[in-house]
């Protein structure tokens, strides 16, 4: 298997954990967001990362390609059994790759990808928004719905790698998750 992208991004670490914890073999081959890369556009024409190829088959989006994964090789479920945990599981993955990763990623791309990449300046308004005004309430919203103690769903499964996934990045960022809260 081949694996595109980068690993500080939120989404490709979700792959590399989902292969990781599968224990599948593959090679990552380096490619960064936002080139504008007409080869890798080829594979990937919303030139977003990851893309993963296995075999003769390229599939792009962290969730389509994990779900992928789920089906092609059952050992070491990455989703909860039955029907009410699966959608819930969903759900969570879906929150952690929309608005969890544009709030806490957002973080990481305004203090790391602007400056380093875009040669762009940070904008540390709208990262003072996002930290006071935007995550507070997404917080107050996980901390209701995720158990005080362990993994979502007993073991650690998407759910949790798409939850925790950007705030990593946002760590890398300086930002860290008031545990008072
Ligand atoms: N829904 C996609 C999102 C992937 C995504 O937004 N990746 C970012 C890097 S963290 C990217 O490639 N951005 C470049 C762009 O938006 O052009 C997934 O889950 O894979």
């Amino acid at each position: 298997m081949r694996l595109h992208g980068a690993s500080g991004s939120p989404f490709v670490r979700k792959v590399q954990v989902a292969l990781a914890l599968k224990g599948l073999p593959y090679e990552q081959i380096q490619q960064l967001p936002f080139t504008r890369d007409a080869e890798y556009r080829k594979i990937n024409p919303l030139g977003k990362i990851p893309t993963l190829q296995d075999g003769g088959l390229t599939i792009c989006d962290s969730t389509v390609i994990c779900e992928y994964l789920e089906e092609a090789y059952p050992q070491a479920p990455l989703y909860p059994a039955n029907p009410a945990d699966r959608a819930r599981a969903r759900w969570l993955e879906e929150l952690g790759g929309s608005r969890v990763a544009e709030l806490a990623a957002g973080i990481f791309f305004q203090r790391f990808m602007r400056p380093m990449v875009l040669k762009q300046e940070p904008d540390e308004e709208l990262v003072a928004k996002i930290i006071d005004r935007q995550l507070p309430p997404l917080l107050d919203y996980l901390e209701a719905e995720l158990p005080a103690q362990g993994f979502i769903f007993g073991a650690f499964m998407m759910a949790d790698m798409s939850l925790m996934s950007p705030f990593v990045n946002a760590a890398y960022a300086g930002y860290a998750v008031d545990a008072q809260r």
